[in-house]
C-alpha cells in the first residue's frame, strides 16, 4: 500500500507511535510518506520505502496566527495526487483530522477519494477536545474520518462519552519495538549513577502538568529514607524547574539528576528497577511500555488506560492519582527484596512482549484494507 502519515513530529507518544509505525510498515513492504511541519524525531534512517514532505508555513505579516491547518490541507493535496497514496493516517484530531478532510472534500474535485483514518492519541480527546473552542471540530472531523482508532479501550470509551460520536472507533493499542527496547548491558553507568549499588528509579515524560512530576520527586523522598536509590528525571517541560526547587526544599538534590531530553532512553532504562508514573491521566502510558520491554517494573496512577497495560502486583502497582503515600509504600515493597524486584522484572517483559510491533502492525495494515475496501 501507498500510505500517507500525518503526525506531531515531536518527542511526544502520538509522534512516536507515528513514526515507529511507518517505519514498522516500510519495512514490510508499503511506501510510507510523512507529511509533517519537521523532520520527525525518531525518524533518523534511510529506507527505500520512506519519504518525506515538509509543510511550510508562509510567514506573511498579516498573518498573526500562521495557518498551519491550510498548509498542512494544500500539501496532503499534492503529495495523495501525485504519490497516487491509497490511504492516509493521521495521528492526532487537532489539526490533522479536520486538514485530512479538506484535502479529501479538494481531492474530491479532481476525482479522487482518498479514506481517512484517524487515532486518537488522548490528549487531543482528554484535554483538548474537552476545551468547548475545539468541540465541534474534534466531533466533526472524528464522525467524517473514513476509520477511527483508539489508543485504550478508556480513551475510546472518554471519546463517546464526551462527544456525538457516530462511528465505530476500534481499539488498536501502543506498541513496542523489541530489537530497540531490550536490556542493554550497561553497568558502567549504572555504577556511576549508583556507586554503592542503590536502586535506580527513573521517569520519562514532558513535564507537563498532567503528568504529576511534583509527585515522583514526593514519592522518591518518601521511599529514599527506606531504600538507598538515586532518582533519574528524563525529558523537559515547564515543570522541571518545580521539580528541581522541590527535590531541594525536601533534601534529596543529592540523590536525583535532572538529565533533560535523551535519545537513548533504552540505555537509561536497562540500568533502572523501577519506573513511576503517578500521572493524572495518561490514555495509554507508552514511556511505562517502553520500561517494562526493559525489564523495569512500573508504580502506576490508575488513571485513563493504565490498568489495561499495568497489572496490579504482577508488572508493577496501581494506585490513585495523588496517593502519594500509597505509591512510596509500593516502591519500597517492590525495591526491598532482590527476589521480589527479580519477579517483578520477569513479569514486567512478559507483559511488554504482549504489545511486540509484530503483532500490533499487522492490526493497522488489516484496519486500512477494511477501510479502504469499505470507501
Ligand atoms: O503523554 C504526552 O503528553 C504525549 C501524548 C501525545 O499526545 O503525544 O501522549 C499520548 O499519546 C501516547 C501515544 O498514544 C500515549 O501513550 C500517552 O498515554 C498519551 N498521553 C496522555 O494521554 C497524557
Amino acid at each position: 500500500m501507498k500510505i500517507g502519515i500525518v503526525c506531531y513530529p515531536t518527542f511526544g507518544g502520538s509522534g512516536v507511535v507515528a513514526t515507529e509505525l511507518g517505519k514498522g510498515l516500510a519495512d514490510r513492504g508499503h511506501q510510507v510518506h510523512f507529511v509533517t511541519y519537521n523532520q520527525p524525531a525518531r525518524l533518523d534512517l534511510f529506507s527505500e520505502n520512506l519519504f518525506y514532505h515538509e509543510v511550510s508555513v508562509s510567514n506573511y505579516p498579516l498573518f498573526d496566527f500562521p495557518p498551519y491547518e491550510l498548509a498542512l490541507a494544500s500539501r496532503l493535496v499534492d503529495v495523495v495526487r501525485f504519490e497516487k497514496l491509497d490511504v492516509l493516517h493521521v495521528h492526532y484530531a487537532i489539526p490533522h483530522a479536520s486538514a485530512a478532510f479538506m484535502a479529501k472534500q479538494i481531492l474530491m474535485t479532481y476525482g479522487i477519494y482518498i479514506p481517512v483514518v484517524t487515532t486518537l492519541h488522548g490528549t487531543d480527546i482528554t484535554l483538548v477536545g474537552k476545551d468547548r473552542t475545539f468541540k465541534p471540530v474534534v466531533t466533526f472531523s472524528i464522525n467524517k474520518s473514513d476509520g477511527v482508532t483508539a489508543v485504550s479501550e478508556h480513551l475510546r470509551n472518554d471519546t463517546y462519552e464526551f462527544f456525538e460520536i457516530e462511528n465505530d472507533i476500534k481499539v488498536i493499542p501502543n506498541f513496542i519495538d523489541l530489537k530497540r527496547f531490550s536490556l542493554k548491558p550497561k553497568d558502567h553507568f549504572k555504577k556511576a549513577i549508583a556507586p554503592f549499588g542503590e536502586r535506580i528509579v527513573v521517569h520519562t515524560s514532558n513535564f507537563r502538568k498532567v503528568k504529576r512530576t511534583e509527585d515522583v520527586i514526593r514519592i522518591f523522598a518518601k521511599l529514599v529514607k527506606t531504600i538507598p536509590a538515586k532518582l533519574l528525571m528524563v525529558g523537559d517541560g515547564p515543570e522541571r524547574s518545580q521539580c528541581e526547587q522541590l527535590s531541594r526544599d525536601l533534601g534529596v538534590n543529592e540523590n536525583i539528576r535532572f538529565l533533560g531530553k535523551q535519545d537513548a532512553i533504552e540505555e537509561i532504562l536497562s540500568v533502572s528497577d523501577l519506573f513511576l508514573m503517578p500521572s493524572e491521566s495518561e490514555s495509554f502510558g507508552l514511556a511505562a511500555l517502553e520500561a517494562m520491554a526493559c525489564k523495569v517494573p512500573v508504580i502506576t496512577s490508575n488513571a485513563g488506560g493504565l490498568p489495561e497495560l499495568n497489572i496490579d502486583g504482577v508488572t508493577g502497582f496501581l494506585k490513585d492519582v495523588g496517593d502519594i503515600e500509597g505509591m512510596a509504600e509500593k516502591a519500597i515493597y517492590v525495591l526491598e527484596d532482590e527476589e521480589r524486584l527479580n519477579a517483578f522484572k520477569e513479569n514486567a517483559l512478559a507483559r511488554a512482549k504482549e504489545f511486540d510491533l509484530a503483532n500490533i502492525l499487522p492490526l493497522y495494515e488489516n484496519y486500512y484494507v477494511e477501510v479502504i475496501e469499505k470507501c
